[in-house]
């Protein structure tokens, strides 16, 4: 009896417990999800594909499919083993509903599988609950087909059979609430990306992608893992060696997978990942490798006296100059640090990452000697280079950009102290320039105008770009260094907005500067700061063409405008120069009414691939695409 009454009380207990944990996921969904904007909304999918992706690293399923359907909400849906159903002894009800409708249950906090610990990983499928519309999950299992429906997080029905199954999985589809996002549409692009990303992270497992909206469906799977990857990073780039080197080793239950390839352009690529998540920040998995890549490469130019005893060291940055790596490790207990949680902090993994590398590495060199003379000839290049511009600075006595404090004077700054009030326009000529200094609010709108040749960053080493006054005006007014040095809390503004003609060379200059930002600040671009001027594209004005009715910023607006206004005459802005100051703001600079495009990486790594595809070293990927963009690019001097 007394038992049975603690029982109850207990239930009770759990059952607030329950209530409690998702009220307070819709309460503070940021908590959880780290916005409510298209970011939150887009880890809605990640947190369930997740799930489908562990259930494939254990070997028991092959193919993931999602769709996203014409309302907005998605299905996922794998072949893997199929969620437990089995009554929870304590709860009474079936795993599925309880990992379902209780926080945590089943997530980083509860207990078993795979866990990816910090960050926003990991949160637990009721997460994705609480936050949807409504839920629905289908699972097959022991012949069964099961299904149930849920609301806001609470189940509408109870799991019950609706048919047989010949076949086992898990599939999941939702709606997300529209009362707690402020965006519900879905990015294709996104999903793509990450999804390719996670079929080159988990070799053989295919995944598939079908967008309704538009009828698009992609599928993506790679039996060569992260050494397709690294091939395809460089699919555009004119390789060194055929084949990227592959390291793959398993020490101290940390599994350490490593793929690397030199290409001739000057760019230093490095992505990594911990547990199939994108480490932005680096941390210890990143440090080990360079720290063995250097010692490695050193050690082999002095074994065969490629450096001579009085010759310095080759540097870091000399033996990665035209180096694409992926480095991805498994770990049991991740932790993650740094101010986006996307840095690795297991002190343990650096040395282990260190001499996996350097074993493997050493063993590459002295097994392929002719591989082994490029990559060293490469680096001691480079160093030459570096050795060159060094002594060219030091001769003209300029002052390192990095270490210059005064402002430059092309810049007309806001008045505001605070960063993260502060934007700066990048504005293209000076016409325009001087029509954005005069229509700005100088409170907090900072100008700088561009003109003159901004240089080609791809077939520029980082010394010549740092060299173009252009691109140091704009490094010193942002105030927060470059490159390895680029530290994002320094940034002198958190709005970088990049306003260019509407022509063919506004957009040259607009895929020049994001692929400076994506090679040199990439923060800037993960951090969301950087964003696109959207200026009309007409005006429409009285028959005598003194008095502007209004803008039409695509040629849908221009028909309204036109139906509005019969007496009119239309004006084409070809340039920002053709508007006044006054214009200028009305229709492009003023927040309360603007529209401004935020750059994500995926459009920053699009402009990469242009250039480099429009301004590479390699004819066949420039010829098709000029081929393919013929009617785009007729004016571009490629
Ligand atoms: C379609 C959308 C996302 C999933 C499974 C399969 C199992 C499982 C999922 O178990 C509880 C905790 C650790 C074992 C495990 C099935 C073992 C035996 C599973 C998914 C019990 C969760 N049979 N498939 N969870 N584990 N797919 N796809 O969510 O100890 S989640």
């Amino acid at each position: 009896m007394e038992e049975n009454k603690n029982n109850i009380q207990q239930y009770e207990a759990e059952q607030i417990q329950v209530l409690e944990g998702l009220e307070a996921v819709r309460k503070r969904p940021g908590m959880y999800i780290g916005s409510t904007g298209l970011k939150g909304l887009h880890h809605l999918v990640w947190e369930i594909v997740d799930n489908a992706i562990d259930e494939a690293l254990i070997g028991v399923c092959k193919n993931i499919n999602v769709f996203i359907h014409q309302d907005n909400s998605i299905t996922v849906e794998d072949d893997g083993r199929g969620f437990p159903v089995g009554i929870h002894p304590k709860l009474g009800k079936p795993a599925v509903e309880v990992a379902l409708t209780i926080l945590h249950a089943g997530s980083k906090f509860g207990g078993g599988g795979y866990k990816v610990s910090g960050g926003l990983h990991g949160v637990g499928v009721s997460v994705v609950n609480a936050l949807s519309e409504w839920l629905e999950v289908k699972v097959k299992r022991d012949g069964h087909l099961y299904h149930q429906e849920y609301s806001r997080g609470s189940a509408t029905t109870k799991l019950t059979v609706i048919g047989e199954a010949d076949s086992t999985g898990t599939t999941v589809s939702f709606k997300p609430d529209h009362e707690i996002f402020e965006e519900v549409e879905y990015n294709f692009d996104t999903l793509e990306h990450r999804l390719r990303e996670l079929a080159f992270l988990n070799k053989g497992v295919k995944i598939y992608l079908k967008d309704e909206r538009y009828d698009i469906e992609k599928t993506f799977m790679y039996e060569g893992g992260i050494v397709s990857f690294v091939k395809y990073l460089n699919k555009n780039k004119d390789p060194l060696h055929s084949e990227p080197i592959y390291i793959n080793t398993k020490k101290d239950e940390i599994e350490v997978e490593v793929a690397l390839q030199y290409n001739s352009s000057y760019a230093e690529n490095i992505f990594s990942f911990a547990n199939n998540i994108n480490t932005l920040e680096g941390g210890t998995h990143t440090n080990g490798f360079k720290t063995s890549l250097t010692k490695v490469i050193n050690d082999y130019a002095r074994k065969y006296k490629i450096l001579k005893e009085n010759d310095a060291n080759l540097l870091g940055e000399d033996v990665r100059e035209g180096l694409t790596t992926v480095i991805s490790i498994k770990i049991p207990d991740p932790q993650f640090e740094g101010q986006t949680k996307t840095k690795l902090g297991n002190p343990e993994v650096r040395g282990i990452v260190d001499s996996i590398v350097s074993e493997n590495l050493e063993a590459f060199l002295e097994e392929n000697p002719s591989g082994a003379k490029i990559i060293v000839d490469k680096a001691l290049t480079a160093a030459r280079a570096r050795e060159a511009a060094k002594k060219a600075r030091e001769l003209t006595r300029r002052k390192n950009v990095l270490e210059s404090t005064s402002l430059p004077g092309k810049l007309a700054d806001c008045s505001e102290k605070d960063p993260s009030l502060c934007e700066i326009y990048i504005v293209e000529g000076d016409s325009a320039g001087g029509s954005a200094k005069q229509g700005r609010d100088r409170k907090n709108q900072a100008i700088l105008p561009l003109r003159g040749k901004i240089l080609n960053v791809e077939k520029a080493r980082l010394d010549k770009i740092l060299s173009s006054e252009m691109l140091k005006n704009m490094i010193t007014a942002f105030g927060a260094g470059i490159s390895e040095d680029f530290n994002i809390e320094k940034m002198r503004y958190h709005k970088i907005i990049l306003m260019t003609d509407a022509d063919v060379d506004g957009a040259h200059i607009r895929v020049l500067l994001l692929t400076f930002f994506y090679r040199y600040m990439r923060p800037l671009i993960d951090a969301g700061y950087v964003y696109i001027a959207q200026p009309p594209l007409y005006g429409v004005k009285n028959k005598a063409g003194t008095k502007i009715f209004g803008y039409a910023y695509n040629d849908k607006e221009l028909s309204e405008l036109l139906k509005k206004h019969k007496e009119a005459s239309v004006q084409r802005y070809k340039g920002l120069g053709e508007m006044n100051a006054t214009q200028l703001w009305d229709t492009t600079m003023d927040p309360e009414t603007r529209t401004i495009l935020q750059v994500t990486s995926e459009d920053a790594a699009a402009a990469d691939e242009i250039l480099t595809i429009t301004m590479g070293e390699k004819v066949e990927p420039r010829r098709e695409f000029i081929e393919q963009n013929a009617k785009y690019v007729k004016n571009l001097d490629i």
